[in-house]
């Protein structure tokens, strides 16, 4: 039986159409961003955001995440379920409208956000272009119906399954491998974003299993934001209970929970209608002006110290906010679009903020005095910071006129044009000087383990041999003289070992990245070297694999026989031109960009793993253990 006009409750008639799906597989790009891993994990999102809208209307409590060992991905909720009737003026069953025309969306009570169509979010659509094959299944009014498309085209009607006595959506999806460079989605990637979407939207409960490997993850957080800064500082020491600020006027819904640690970053998050706006905006400078303010404001007062007038950096050192701003409207500006244009709520945010960070310390002398103390503190350190900086410039240190020997630069000078692999080690940079471009590639061999960064303040890091000459080559600067705009290579690429020493570097160098520069992680500057974990040679054909999953089908395909096989476990074993082939040609290699989506679980790791607390610290090298074992099978 196929879909009829009878059912009500939802009108059909409500959703929008603005085109067809030949555009999307046209230029997926425009769409998702891009065809690599972050778009292919954008097909996911497209439909997650959609169940998050359910819940945030109200009325889906429950969503599910399933990655399957065949290279689908299976999204399901308990929500109203996608309207199924028809559609008055297409005749078609608003099911397939919403999943074949571009931007059909359904619109929701005006009292509601919807956070679908913000970002990338262009609908569920764009998920089916780019899929071989999809499978959509709605309980809705007592029935169960399905449809199936390829390429993005209905293969089957609307169809009556049976009856069914709940409501929901499950959408299952194969992605078209012929435009997404891979199917391959990291549980990691998924997870860590699926965390923040629960923290975010408090009472949801979001799951993700990840079939391939027996591996699930469930969040629920009753306590929203409250909950995401106490995870920021799990591993921390905090200097007192999380600060919480709740505001809901017309339709601006504000959130702001923080709290203070005793180290010496920033851990700022702010969101809008669910999104990370990497880039800021208007609310995030809203709160930074407020709380700069209202603890200056405070010194004075309370006479905590004559001179010292803090700064907006004196003041967030060592502080976790998440901002949550709901808004109807939202303006996306900026490189990636993740930076808020709205004007108005500048100020609306800013005198939220000074007035209930006013009472709160009012109301709380002891945190207050803890925290301004923390601040005058920072201020003097900077001060000293300055000094250090000044005394390393007159050695001639930071200044990119004396390029330390070791940089093998690149013979072109246009930063766009250009890229530097960051290498570990002496023998593994001679491969890699060998084996280059030396037209745009630079290399700049990094010996032993450069400073623990999440332990020192910016004055003894610029004591350090290997951050100066990192510094120094970069050519953006450091501390409050950093400027991208002097950036000299535009892709920064970590390449190390494919075993435990290299991961910790790699850690390390990210550690860095992320606490001292990590404007050029939010523009895309930074990306991770991919090299191949085995070789495979059959008769005289060569292939080398990048992991486990691409040996296993390899073998599939080929069979075990009269084929040698050997793991790489660094760099150094393959020879420059191997290098050249499997991980440094920008057309055969592949490479990862990083990005500050999973900013919270790596600041987590470099935490756990740098920080002064032993006991987590045990407990992440025994649970990571076994994939070290693994690793030296
Ligand atoms: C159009 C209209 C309505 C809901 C949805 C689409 C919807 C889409 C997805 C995608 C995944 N899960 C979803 N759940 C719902 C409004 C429904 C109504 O008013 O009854």
């Amino acid at each position: 039986m196929e879909a009829s006009q009878k059912s009500t409750g939802y009108g059909a008639e409500k959703i929008q159409i603005l085109g067809g799906l030949d555009a999307v597989r046209k230029r997926p790009g425009m769409y998702i961003g891009s065809t690599a891993l972050s778009g292919l994990h954008h097909m996911v999102y497209e439909v997650v955001d959609n169940s998050v809208d359910e819940a945030l209307a109200g009325f889906c409590s429950k969503i599910l995440v399933i990655i399957h060992a065949d290279g689908s991905c299976t999204i399901s909720d308990n929500g109203r379920g996608i309207p199924v009737e028809i559609h008055p003026k297409y005749n078609e069953s608003a099911l397939q409208i919403v999943m074949t025309k571009l931007h059909a969306g359904g619109k929701f009570d005006e009292s509601t956000y919807k956070i679908s169509g913000g970002l990338h979010g262009v609908g569920v659509s764009v998920t089916n272009a780019l899929s071989r094959k999809l499978i959509v299944e709605v309980k809705r009014d007592g029935k169960l119906w399905r449809q199936q498309y390829e390429f993005g085209k209905p293969v089957t009607p609307v169809e009556s399954m049976g009856e069914a006595t709940d409501s929901g959506t499950t959408i299952r999806f194969w992605p078209d491998t012929t435009i997404m460079e891979s199917d391959n989605f990291h549980f990691d990637t998924l997870s860590s974003r699926l965390r923040e979407l629960a923290f975010l939207n408090k009472g949801l409960r979001i799951s993700i299993e990840d079939l391939r490997e027996n591996k699930k993850h469930e969040f629920f957080y009753q306590g929203g934001i409250k909950e995401f800064v106490a995870h920021i500082n799990q591993n921390k020491n905090p200097i007192h209970e999380v600060i919480y600020f709740f505001k809901e006027e017309g339709k601006i819904h504000l959130e702001v929970a923080m709290q203070y640690n005793d180290g010496f970053n920033e851990n700022i998050f702010s969101f809008v209608n669910n999104i990370n706006t990497v880039e800021g905006g208007t609310h995030l400078a809203g709160f930074k002006t407020a709380l700069t303010r209202s603890l200056n404001s405070y010194s004075q007062k309370n006479k905590m110290d004559e001179d010292a007038k803090l700064t907006s950096d004196d003041v967030r050192e060592g502080l976790s906010v998440v901002i949550s701003l709901k808004i109807p409207q939202p303006q996306f500006e900026g490189q990636t679009k993740t930076k808020l244009g709205n004007s108005e709520i500048k100020g609306i945010v800013d005198s939220f903020v000074s007035s209930m960070l006013g009472n709160y310390l009012e109301q709380n002398p002891h945190v207050a005095k803890m925290i301004l103390e923390k601040s005058i503190s920072a201020a003097r350190a900077r001060d000293a910071a300055r000094k250090a900086r000044d005394l390393a410039r007159r050695k001639n240190a930071l200044d990119s006129a004396s390029l330390p020997g070791k940089l093998a630069d690149c013979a072109n000078s246009d930063p766009a044009k250009t890229e530097i692999y960051i290498v570990e080690g002496d023998s593994a940079g001679g491969s890699a000087k060998q084996g280059r471009n030396r037209d745009f590639q630079a290399i700049l061999p990094l010996r032993g383990k450069i400073l623990n960064v999440e332990k020192a303040r910016l004055a003894k890091m610029l004591q350090n041999n290997e951050i100066v000459s990192l510094v120094t080559v970069l050519g953006c600067g450091i501390g409050d003289e950093f400027n991208i705009q002097k950036l000299r290579y535009y892709k920064i690429i970590i390449m190390t070992d494919a075993d435990v020493d290299g991961a910790h570097i790699r850690t390390l160098l990210l550690t860095f990245f992320y606490r001292y520069m990590v404007d050029l992680i939010k523009a895309g500057h930074v990306y991770i070297a991919q090299p191949p974990l085995f070789k495979v040679a059959k008769g005289k054909k060569l292939d080398y694999l990048y992991n486990e999953r691409a040996l296993e089908e390899y073998f599939k395909l080929n069979g075990k026989d009269g084929i040698s096989m050997q793991r790489y476990k660094g760099l150094g074993e393959m020879n420059p031109k191997q290098l050249w082939e499997t991980t440094m040609d920008p057309v055969t290699r592949s490479l990862v960009q990083v990005n500050v989506e999973d900013a919270v679980e790596a600041d987590r790791i470099f935490t756990i793993l740098m920080g002064d607390e032993v006991e987590p610290r045990r407990a992440f090298i025994e649970e990571n253990a076994k994939a070290v074992v693994n690793l030296d099978v």
